[in-house]
């Protein structure tokens, strides 16, 4: 964004208030709206990781213990004022401890504090399934000494959620196989269902359970939780209290997302969002304003899942992306933009107009309004929320002013 006083930005703003009033549609509403929304970020983003046939390449100050991820974290949402929660991946956030006993609950504490002291606290918790162990499968390994060890790693996730987080688990699962025959489809499918039914029965009953699924990785033949029908049909399984967690990466090229959270969030059940770009059928990159992301809003505005009246309603969001080449800080703050932008558009969006040429199948009358709001400049309606926010108008650029980035490249060296 270019840089703007405060002036123009009134102007501005007052100018798109005046163009869309004349559509009926509320500008002040969209912006509080705006400023309500939150999306987390993970700790693991921040860390070490990379690698792989092209060297040890890694952006540079990569956070190498749990504090640093919490204090990128916190300066994330300095910027934003959109990221009050870092979601934490307990054994891999401490990897000396992977957390299979209950003592390693109140372990937690400490961090915990330590991010309210820097103006954040602890979101979503997730159980590291994919460490040492865990080649052949985590919850449905073979070995039963393995999959006992991981469901009271899920048990104990569950109870630092509940005492040090917000109660929400989020479970992703590295099970499938390598080629056809190597593994009973069936049985691995089932020991994956009574492993979630253990988890589910002894957590506390405030604990929310968010079950993540994705095409491939690492079994490239078969994936037992694949698609969100298998996500789905094993939460249904658990109780209310159990539902899916989309990953906007995790899909084959072409599968319409949207079409997805819509049918989710109609089933009324518990849901959450990973938000990144899928270019590559993984989480990879950092989110733009597309619009499949509009798109997705717009599903999430109509079913009163994000920004609601009850936040309580609300699903769970969070920044899933994997900034192997670009700076980590950078890549979050520009996502967090692009959600931004793609939840402003999708809330200015003339729904009563839509419905109307829907109705009378007008197709492309129908396209042309949906495109209306895509095509919409919005940066007005975001500048002024941030203005009101005392927040920078370009996160980014505000960034690189702040010296932070020098600071940790001099520390982590
Ligand atoms: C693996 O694909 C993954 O990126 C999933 O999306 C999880 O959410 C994340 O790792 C953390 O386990
Ligand atoms: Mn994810």
């Amino acid at each position: 964004m270019a840089r703007v006083n405060g002036k123009k930005i009134k102007e501005r703003y007052h100018m798109l208030g005046q163009e869309l009033a004349e559509a009926g549609i509320d500008i002040d509403q969209a912006k509080e709206k705006l400023k309500a929304f939150e999306v987390e970020v993970p700790s693991w983003v921040f860390g070490v990781f990379g690698g792989g046939r092209f060297g040890d390449y890694m952006p540079p100050a990569p956070a190498r213990d749990f504090h640093a991820k919490i204090r990128d974290a916190a300066m994330v949402h300095k910027l934003t004022g959109a990221s009050p929660r870092v979601a934490i991946h307990v054994g891999w956030d401490k990897p000396e401890e992977i957390a299979f006993e209950e003592v390693y609950v109140d372990h937690f504490a400490e961090p915990r504090d330590y991010a309210r002291e820097q103006g954040i606290d602890f979101g979503a918790v997730n159980p590291t399934l994919f460490l040492t162990g865990t080649h052949y499968g985590s919850l449905s390994s073979p070995l039963p000494g393995v999959r006992r060890a991981l469901i009271q790693h899920c048990e104990v996730c569950c109870r630092i959620a509940a005492k040090h987080a917000q109660g929400l688990v989020t479970y992703w699962l590295p099970d499938g196989s390598n080629y056809p025959g190597q593994r009973d489809l069936w049985q691995q499918e089932q020991l994956v269902r009574e492993a979630f039914r253990q988890i589910y029965d002894s957590a506390p009953d405030t604990v929310v359970h968010l079950i993540e699924y994705k095409l491939f990785e690492p079994g490239t033949y078969s994936t037992v939780i694949a698609d969100a029908g298998a996500a789905a049909a094993i939460a249904d399984s658990l109780g209310d209290r159990a539902g899916v967690l989309v990953d906007m990466g995790h899909h084959p090229f072409g599968v319409n997302v949207a079409q997805i959270v819509a049918r989710l969030v109609n089933t009324g059940r518990p849901g959450g969002f990973h938000f990144n770009t899928r270019y590559a059928a993984d989480d990879d990159h950092s989110v733009e304003p597309n619009i499949s992301m509009y798109a997705i809003f717009c599903e999430l505005i109509k079913g009163a899942v994000v920004c609601a009246q009850d936040p309580a309603r609300n699903w769970a969001y969070m920044i899933d992306q994997c900034s192997s080449l670009e700076n980590r800080i950078r890549a979050v703050l520009h996502s967090i933009d692009s959600l931004q932008i793609s939840l402003t558009k999708a809330l200015i969006l003339d729904r009563y107009r839509l419905e109307a040429l829907q109705q009378r199948q007008d197709i492309i009358l129908a396209n042309r309004v949906f495109l209306d709001a895509f095509l919409t400049d919005v940066r007005p309606i975001l500048q002024m929320a941030r203005l009101e926010k005392d927040l920078p108008l370009d996160p980014v650029a505000a960034y690189d002013e702040t010296g932070y980035q020098q600071k940790i490249e001099q520390e982590r060296r």
